[in-house]
């Protein structure tokens, strides 16, 4: 066995919104991995550049001729060396000169190949000898925001979470139900609804954050008393995305309102104990640490997450410890590049006992690292949608580990 590079190649190809990505494919002598990139709508300023100047394309020739020469001849398992050695090719903080997105698909690939040397799953490979707990799916069943094209709820996402499932089976099959009640109750509700969709598999409809909540909410009791399932509802809020940093206000298009930060804070919390939230993402835009940190202390029993603000970034994670802004983390490896700086993210997460949340992004594809990254890493939650092609990938890959982990299978514990 041995897991020494023999080739690299890179390709363009497409994302579930038709976007080009690249797709890295590494050989070793014994295994070969492949990962593809994947993209965001709404991404956090403070993320990696997906690309070098010249895109899809600039990137591959970078592949071929800066990364390809120096990778090939090294052992697939040294991946902090690899990572390394990507920063120092780039020689940018944000690796604008070979591009995230480069890194990422290089990063994850390798380690695809290296497992695939050994001869195992990529989780055990990267997690190995730990009891492994298999994550709570947090899914997507409404889209607004820039998830949507104008005319649906301000919120970006509202999200369902099967809190007590037994196994990651009937977790999957409650968030199905959750979403396709949903689609249900907007159809009887909803004259104009057309049954339309967003990337990410969620309905899209033409009503504001309140109709939407209390439509799920429904949705939940109905299906909850049901299947015996307790749902739990989470949103997306995307604050970046609708924050005017000329006039500090937070702008609700859809509502035709403009709310100051304190009165943003006073909006969320009235929503997390209304419907009673387990989840609360991104409630205010990237750079407001102080009122993540106000609503972290005040909601008790709801996770406060970081997503644009925090970006995977173990330094400004740092800064929101310190500050003891969320209680919560979104983990996006393209976010910041590579596998390694995914990693050191969550460790840094998990001894501050913050709850790491791996997640998908709306431009996708079927690949399925994150849901072996959740295993690997101990997220006890994954978002990853609940219907879509690039969605049900994933879900498909955690019903196999599943599977795959027999009588030794256990869902994770969350902290709620
Ligand atoms: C988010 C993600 C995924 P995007 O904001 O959390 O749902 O969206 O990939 O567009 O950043
Ligand atoms: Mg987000």
């Amino acid at each position: 066995m041995s897991t020494q590079i023999t080739r690299i190649t890179a390709r363009k190809i497409f994302n579930n919104r038709g976007e080009e990505t690249i797709e890295v494919d590494i050989r070793t002598k014994s295994g070969f991995g492949r990962a593809a990139a994947p993209a965001g709508a709404s991404k956090g300023l403070a993320e990696v550049a997906y690309y070098p100047k010249g895109g899809v394309d600039a990137a591959i020739k970078v592949v071929e001729k800066s990364i390809a020469p120096k990778l090939v001849g090294m052992n697939a398992n040294q991946q902090e060396e690899i990572d390394s050695l990507l920063h120092e090719i780039d020689g940018s903080e944000n690796f604008r000169r070979i591009g995230g997105n480069t890194a990422y698909a290089i990063s994850l690939s390798s380690a695809k190949a290296s497992s695939d040397s050994y001869g195992v799953s990529l989780y055990k490979y990267l997690g190995g000898q730990i009891h492994y707990r298999l994550p709570f799916p947090l899914g997507n069943v409404l889209s607004g925001g820039k998830h949507a094209r104008g005319r649906a709820p301000d919120i970006q996402e509202f999200l369902v979470l099967p809190i007590h499932a037994k196994s990651f089976l009937e977790a999957a099959k409650g968030n199905l139900e959750f979403h396709k009640r949903v689609g249900e109750l907007l159809e009887r509700t909803n004259k104009p609804f057309t049954g339309g969709r967003s990337d990410e598999g969620a309905w899209l409809a033409n009503i504001d954050n309140y109709e939407a909540l209390e439509l799920i909410t429904k949705a939940c009791e109905e299906v909850s008393n049901q299947l015996g399932l307790q749902c739990r509802i989470g949103l997306d809020v995307a604050g970046s995305t609708l924050w005017n940093s000329k006039t500090k206000k937070y702008v609700y298009r859809h509502d035709k309102i403009k709310v100051t930060p304190e009165e943003q804070l006073e909006y969320i919390q009235e929503l997390i104990q209304k419907y009673n939230l387990a989840y609360v993402e991104d409630p205010f835009h990237e750079d407001d640490f102080e009122n993540f940190a106000i609503l972290t202390k005040q909601s008790k029993g709801c996770l406060i997450c970081g997503d644009d603000l925090f970006v995977t970034n173990t330094d400004r994670l740092t800064q929101g410890i310190a500050k003891a802004a969320a209680n919560s983390i979104i983990i996006k490896p393209n976010q910041i590049g590579t596998l390694t700086d995914a990693w050191k993210a969550v460790k840094k997460a998990n001894e501050a006992l913050y709850t790491p949340v791996v997640s998908h992004r709306s431009g996708d594809t079927t690949d399925t690292e994150i849901t072996h990254l959740a295993l690997a890493f101990n997220c006890p939650i994954i978002k990853t949608g609940v219907v879509e092609g690039a969605r049900i990938a994933k879900i498909n890959e955690l019903i196999r580990i599943e599977n795959d982990l027999g009588k030794e299978r256990r869902m994770a514990k969350i902290p709620l």
